[in-house]
């Protein structure tokens, strides 16, 4: 179509989203899934003009259109035209892949683990073809969703304190976030005591592990902090528990809390009295980047090697053992798995 790439996937990598849409969040079925990735392009549709056969580009799954409200807003990544695609289709409804003459739904805008797949051009950022590809299929999604938290959405500010709970790769990328932007205390909250190792390893300097304290987390991280609770937390899990904590963590008066977890659970209660003492809470998509016209300023920091993502992968497998990739995720060690294709 005019408005559409086609891509030759070089890698891929696997998030929890993936998981939760296998396991029947949304039944679309058959599905090419997979949202992380990075490829090369090989063909261009007549519309397209701002990118080319060769180009490395990563797929994403929100879209920028540049034109809506929202994208010249300046005030939000979250494009009016463009948005997640839940339908598994194409933005004009139609599917790009097939098998034995069935047609096969789509991932959002990405289906990344495949040889190759078909984007519009609104969810494709083109990026230096100089960050291995490794790194690049890792900021299609986790890693700028919970980096770009840090820096962009929430503003992490030199000195200042943060909980991270959830140590997965998102919570990871919250961590190096935070570090890079000076923060005095990052305390990781994790129920697998094999994180605090892996969080240390990024800059977290302290980890409570919420089965082995007989207290609730919020108090511990309270102790921590002279009794006053950290300036940010990050809800990395998707569990209301884990929500009310990342709250109830935070000082009084003035504290934020990001919810970037995305699990099944869509309501969640409060405690109102947390919020009247004058917390906040705000969530974002994809750290708050703009997914092509922000996605140049992580790209900078890891080819000036200030963002090292050297290992944050601890498993790769090829693509004929993508099951493989689903078993190693729920390893207690595992970080992320990258997909050779
Ligand atoms: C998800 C978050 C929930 C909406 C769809 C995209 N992000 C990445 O996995
Ligand atoms: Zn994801």
């Amino acid at each position: 179509m005019a408005s559409e790439v086609r891509l030759r996937i070089l890698r891929a990598s696997l998030c929890h989203t993936d998981v939760l849409r296998w396991h029947g969040m949304q039944k679309l079925f058959p599905r090419v899934l997979g949202h992380e990735g990075v490829g090369v392009v090989e063909s261009v549709g007549e519309g397209v003009t701002d990118i080319k056969v060769g180009d490395t580009v990563i797929p994403t799954f929100i879209g920028e259109c540049g034109a809506c409200p929202n994208c010249a807003s300046g005030e939000t990544n979250v494009c009016r035209a463009y948005p997640v695609n839940f339908s598994g289709l194409m933005p004009d409804g139609t599917s790009r892949m097939s098998a034995r003459g069935h047609k096969l739904y789509h991932m959002f805008s990405c289906s990344t683990f495949s040889e190759y797949t078909v984007a519009s051009i609104n969810y494709v950022a083109k990026i230096d073809q100089r960050v291995p590809p490794t790194v690049a299929s890792l900021l299609s999604c986790g890693f700028t969703t919970g980096f770009g938290a840090a820096w962009k959405a929430a503003k992490v500010e030199e000195g200042s304190t943060v909980a991270v709970l959830g140590l997965g790769g998102v919570g990871i990328a919250v961590v190096m976030g935070a570090k890079l932007m000076g923060a005095s205390r990052i305390i990781g909250v994790d129920v697998n005591d094999k994180k605090k190792e892996t969080g240390e390893a990024f800059g977290a300097t302290d980890f409570v592990n919420p089965t082995e304290i007989g207290k609730p987390t919020h108090e511990v991280i309270r102790e921590l902090t002279d009794g006053l609770g950290v300036d940010y937390s990050f809800e990395c899990s998707g569990a209301a528990t884990a929500l009310n904590e990342a709250v109830e963590s935070t000082k009084a008066g003035s504290g934020l809390t990001m919810v970037i977890g995305a699990g099944t659970q869509k309501v969640m209660p409060f405690n109102v009295e947390s919020f009247l003492g004058g917390r906040t809470m705000k969530g974002c998509l994809f750290g708050g980047m703009k997914p092509r016209s922000d996605i140049h300023l992580i790209v900078d920091k890891c080819l000036n090697k200030e963002v090292q993502l050297d290992g944050f992968v601890t498993h790769e497998v090829e693509l004929d053992d993508i099951n493989d990739a689903f078993k190693l995720l729920k390893l207690p060690e595992c970080l992320k798995v990258v997909i050779k294709i």
